[in-house]
């Protein structure tokens, strides 16, 4: 009761001191009135899941599928976990849409309320937490896009939410961001930032009064379309893996000489997506003509093995517990099919697929987080063209 109290309280003051951002277009009556099939992704009239649990049809009897917002139909091109607000343990989920708006969705007893925090005017991609900042306390929050703007994302522990320009990449679309600890060379933790045409640069808090400096890196091959940053190692910096246009998953490093860049894996075909295993050891990506790779790092090195041969366009990937069954490895799946596909594998078996959802158009984006507290199995996020984010959660086990 007092966490939705004070949300009201908060939406108040967004609002308020927002400039005239857009709301989802809830007033395109003629839309409503468009008699639809009983198809998957049809909901009811009243399903606004700012006001109710809002269920979908779900195409697995072992998985409930709801609404946590429906945009539209402005895409929706990332969406990702973060522990947001310093007051509370739970996490708020992230979502960018085509229209530049960050939505901060805060998820309450099955209902979820929409924090926009920021209307960039063309599409927002580029999203990550991080430790990059030491004069806020906890990791911030960064964005960018298509205007080539970066943002840092904050709440406040006594109170509301914004959004800062820090730095501006004139011409270039911001693609990919990380923030946290990386180049010894710096005096600082960096946010470093993967643009197209492609090129990267180190955003550094060290500027005069609170300004944040930027340093080209230098130009790359290939756009990075995602990038995971690991678990720190002995010297306290973070490895980070990333996913090429060129087709490679590649491993960045900084020592005293600069970045390090080391070949994981090359195929012939663009690379979208990566995740992590818990430990660290295990990532995985997929390539555009719809295989999934699993990379392990072993004593000689990363080692590579073929999970899937799916649909083309992968566009969404996410990796963690989905099974009751903690010995089960498992991966989810998302893309231009429209399927959100689970992969799971019992120790020394095959790899078993199921489809646990069917949205209205393309996927772009999946990613999982623990949010209805009701079981030992995550939840999965997936959004894209279909303008909306849908939450998929196992039943109570
Ligand atoms: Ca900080
Ligand atoms: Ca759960």
């Amino acid at each position: 009761m007092r966490r939705s109290f004070y949300f009201c309280f908060l939406l108040g003051l967004v609002t308020s001191c927002a400039s005239p951002t857009g709301t989802p277009s809830s007033g395109s009556g003629a839309a409503a009135s468009t008699t639809v099939a009983d198809h998957s992704w049809s909901k009811a009239v009243d399903a606004d899941p700012a006001k109710i649990h809002a269920r979908l049809s779900s195409a697995s009897a072992d998985w409930e599928a709801s609404l946590v917002i429906d945009n539209d139909k402005t895409g929706i091109w990332t969406v990702k976990p973060f522990s947001f607000f310093p007051q509370y343990a739970t996490q708020e989920l992230f979502g960018l849409d085509d229209l530049g708006r960050c939505w901060v969705l805060v998820s309450y007893s099955g209902k979820w309320t929409p924090f926009p925090i920021l209307r960039d005017g063309v599409w927002l991609g580029a999203l990550a937490q991080g430790e990059a900042d030491p004069r806020v306390a906890g990791p911030e929050v960064y964005t960018g896009g298509a205007a080539g703007r970066l943002y840092q994302l904050r709440a406040y522990h006594d109170g509301g939410l914004d959004a800062r320009r820090i730095a501006a990449f004139p011409g270039k679309e911001l693609h990919t961001v990380v923030a946290g600890e990386f180049d010894p060379r710096n005096d600082s933790p960096e946010v470093l930032v993967f643009t197209r045409p492609g090129a990267w640069y180190r955003v550094s808090p060290t500027g005069e009064h609170g300004e944040w400096v930027s340093e080209e890196l230098g130009p790359l091959q290939a756009r990075i379309r995602d990038a995971l940053v690991l678990s720190a190692d002995e010297s306290g910096r973070s490895p980070i893996i990333t996913a090429a246009r060129d087709g490679a998953i590649r491993e960045l490093r900084f020592d005293a000489g600069g970045p390090q860049w080391s070949l994981i894996h090359q195929v012939g075909q663009g690379r979208g997506r990566l995740a992590a295993g818990s430990d660290g050891r295990v990532v995985y990506s997929t390539a555009d003509d719809g295989r999934v790779f699993r990379h392990e790092r072993t004593a000689s090195g990363w080692q590579t093995e073929l999970v899937y041969s799916g649909s083309h366009g992968p566009r969404g990937l996410a990796a963690g517990r989905f099974h009751p069954d903690p010995q089960q490895e498992c991966l989810a799946l998302f893309g231009y099919s429209g399927r959100v596909e689970l992969l799971t594998r019992a120790p020394g078996q095959a790899w078993q697929t199921e489809v646990l959802f069917v949205d209205r158009d393309k996927g772009h984006w999946l990613c999982a987080g623990e949010f209805d507290g009701r079981n030992n199995t995550l939840e999965i996020f997936a959004s894209g063209y279909g303008g909306r984010i849908v939450m998929l959660s196992r039943g109570a086990d």
